[in-house]
Parts: structure tokens; sequence; C-alpha cells
């Protein structure tokens, strides 16, 4: 399955003060940006921390939107959000967070510059993002990398379980 030109798809995740409420709200708050529809949105998961394991659970869940604005402009637009949920970039890399928001795909573009790279380059190795996503585009190919269910027949989804909305 090829994607539309201005289909992009958002992951979410958050681990700290009440995580599902941070990833419900920026699921709301994305519908509300410019130019842009939420069109869809997966279960939201449980998922067990990938780097430092001495931090609590995250929330993950992927959006589907459908934008007018540029990869760029977009990306700027969910750093917004990020911050107006308390986000810092203090804490080591791969630590806890309120909220994380990463643009995965943008249509069947690929990107490589200095603070864009898309499709985004944790997504092939990730359960907590491939799963949710293969929810909501069960069919697709990922630019460069191949189709979702091959590199789902390759994560190991131990630690991750859909939880209710
Ligand atoms: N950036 C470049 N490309 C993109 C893109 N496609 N989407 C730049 C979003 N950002 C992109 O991000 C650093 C910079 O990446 C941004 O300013 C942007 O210009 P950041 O969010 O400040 O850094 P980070 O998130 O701390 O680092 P990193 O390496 O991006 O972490 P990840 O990959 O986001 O992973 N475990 C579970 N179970 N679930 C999680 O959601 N998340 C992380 C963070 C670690 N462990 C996790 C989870
Ligand atoms: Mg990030």
């Amino acid at each position: 399955m090829n994607l539309d030109p201005r289909v992009a798809f958002v992951a979410l995740g958050s681990n700290l003060d009440e995580p599902r409420v941070h990833v419900l709200r920026a699921l709301a708050e994305l519908s509300e940006l410019p130019q842009t529809r939420c069109t869809g949105h997966s279960s939201l998961y449980s998922s067990a921390p990938l780097g430092p394991v001495d931090q609590p659970a995250f929330v993950n869940a992927v959006a589907r939107l459908e934008t007018q604005l540029e990869p760029r402009e977009l990306l700027d637009a969910l750093l917004g959000i990020e911050r107006t949920h308390g986000r810092s970039r203090d804490g080591a890399r791969w630590g806890p967070r309120t909220l994380d928001l990463d643009l995965l795909l943008y249509g069947e573009r690929q990107i490589d510059e200095p603070g864009l790279t898309v499709p985004h380059p944790g997504l092939t190795a990730r359960a907590f993002v491939l799963y949710p996503l293969a929810e909501l585009a069960p069919g697709l190919a990922i630019p460069g990398a191949g189709p979702l269910h091959t590199l789902l027949s390759q994560v190991d989804p131990g630690g991750l379980t859909a939880i209710e909305d």
C-alpha cells in the first residue's frame, strides 16, 4: 500500500505524570493543529521501557493525520505540543518524559536533514510503534525499509499490551 502524499503518522509516548492522560490530550491537540485533520488513532498500549529500565512503563499510540503542513512545519507543531505538556529535554537519552511525539512517516517521503529524519529511525525496530501502526495501516510499506508485516515479524512484542482508552 502506497501512502497518500499528505498522510502522516505520528507516534505518541509518555511515562510520567499520568501518561494515559497526556496521550489522550495530545490526540485531541493533534486534531486541532492548523490545516490538519486527525483521521484515526490506534489503541493505547502499555509498553516496557526501551533504554534505561529503572523508569515507569510507557503508554504508546500512533495517530494518522491528513495535513497541508510541510514536514518541517508539522515537526515544529509537534514540538510545540510537547512543550505545552511540560516536556523538558534535560533528562537522560531515552529517559522518562511527559510526552514524546515522533513524526514516523510523511507520505512516501524520505528526509534526512539536520533535526528531521523521516521515516523516523526508531520506527523499524520498535514493537510499541509497529503494532499500533499496523492497526491503522496493516498493508503499509515503509519507504526504504519494506513491508510492515515483515518488520513486525522481526520484533519482540513482549512487554506490549493494549489498554482501554
Ligand atoms: N527529530 C529528527 N527526526 C525526527 C522525527 N521524525 N520526529 C529530532 C521527531 N523528532 C525528530 O528528539 C530530539 C530531536 O529529534 C528533536 O528535536 C527533533 O528535531 P527528542 O524527542 O528531544 O529526543 P528523545 O526523544 O529523547 O531522543 P530520541 O532518540 O528521539 O528518543 P526516541 O527515539 O524518541 O525514544 N520506551 C517505550 N516503551 N516507549 C517509548 O515511547 N521512547 C523513548 C524515546 C525511549 N524508550 C521508550 C519510548
Ligand atoms: Mg522524540
